[in-house]
């Protein structure tokens, strides 16, 4: 099991607490489909993705990077069982969305880039790593269900 520490449960309640879903959710998926495009292939009935400015302007994009990033409350609010708290969506992913797990690091690393970019010089190496290790954990639930 993870061990969360008083100073990383702090960091991590911390960062979401201050974070705004409606800006920080769009941008990280935004970045990830274009930065990643294969990624786009599981978005089709989103139209219109062919280039940059269509994806960052896509209200469905907009809407599903909110709906995902509120997927990261469950991990927030269960920090001490976060495999089992995931364990219904990894399934999701895994046999109803066929979405690959590798994609998962992709866009959790889109969102570290996202929130660095927000937090400027507030975002130290401390709340980087524990952000990192808390969507490490994230990644790792939503890939369990696969076989
Ligand atoms: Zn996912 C969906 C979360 C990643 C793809 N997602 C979803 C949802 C959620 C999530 C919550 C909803 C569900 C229901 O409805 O029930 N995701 C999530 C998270 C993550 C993710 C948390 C990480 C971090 N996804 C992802 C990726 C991808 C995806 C990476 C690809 C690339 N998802 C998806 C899809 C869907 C989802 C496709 C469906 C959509 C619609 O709407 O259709």
């Amino acid at each position: 099991m993870v061990e969360w520490s008083e100073n990383e449960r702090s960091i991590i309640s911390n960062i979401f607490s201050n974070l705004d879903y409606n800006d920080i959710g769009p941008k990280a998926l935004v970045r990830c489909l274009i930065v990643y495009p294969w990624t786009q292939r599981y978005f089709t009935s989103f139209g219109n993705l062919y280039n940059a400015e269509a994806i960052s302007t896509n209200p469905k994009v907009a809407a599903h990077g909110i709906k995902v990033l509120h997927g990261l409350d469950r991990a927030l609010k269960n920090m001490d069982n976060i495999k089992a708290t995931y364990a219904e969506l990894s399934v999701l992913h895994s046999e109803k969305l066929h979405v690959d797990p590798d994609n998962f690091k992709l866009l959790s690393d889109c969102l570290t880039i996202v929130v660095a970019g927000k937090l400027g010089s507030a975002f130290t190496p401390e709340i980087q790593a524990t952000f990192q290790k808390f969507l490490a954990v994230v990644v790792s639930a939503l890939g369990k269900q696969y076989h």
